[in-house]
């Protein structure tokens, strides 16, 4: 019983270290995959960014679990970047993401570095913070859109 406790926690404890995976049929699907990701990232981002931009009245527990959910989403869509699936059509990834991926695997990092600090900042409840938090987000988004995303 002991041991069959200790086998459970301890695959419980390496699946939690694990970083998030995924697994697709088709590369259309690595597309789609991390597509949503994105859409989704930037409508909780874009409300804070709404926030910090005056344009809605800021809501400290709105923020805070908008920015909550953006650092978690931030681990999902870097995993939909297979190969064979860069593009030329705007928005699509350029082949730079595969021919120079330490750098991209860098920026991404950096995004979800950014993002996690964001959900902290945010739980502070002070726009201030949170403004400055989200400027150094939202600048690892462009790094990236600059270096690797079509125009
Ligand atoms: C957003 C959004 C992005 C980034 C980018 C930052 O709100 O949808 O792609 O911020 O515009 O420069």
């Amino acid at each position: 019983m002991k041991s069959l406790v200790l086998a459970v926690a301890t695959t419980a404890g390496l699946l939690a270290a694990l970083p998030a995976t995924a697994q697709f049929q088709k590369p259309e699907d690595a597309v789609k995959y991390r597509k949503a990701g994105f859409t989704m990232i930037a409508a909780h981002f874009g409300r804070i960014g709404a926030m910090a931009q005056g344009r809605v009245p800021y809501d400290a527990a709105a923020a805070a679990a908008n920015a909550e959910i953006v650092a978690d989403l931030a681990k999902l869509p870097f995993a939909g970047f297979v190969e064979g699936t860069s593009g030329t059509e705007k928005g699509s990834p350029k082949a730079s993401v595969w021919t120079d991926r330490a750098k991209f695997d860098a920026g991404a990092k950096k995004f979800q570095e950014e993002t996690a600090k964001l959900a902290t900042a945010a739980k502070a409840g002070n726009l201030e913070t949170l403004k400055t938090a989200f400027g150094s987000a939202a600048g690892t988004c462009k790094a990236c859109h600059d270096d690797f995303r079509n125009q």
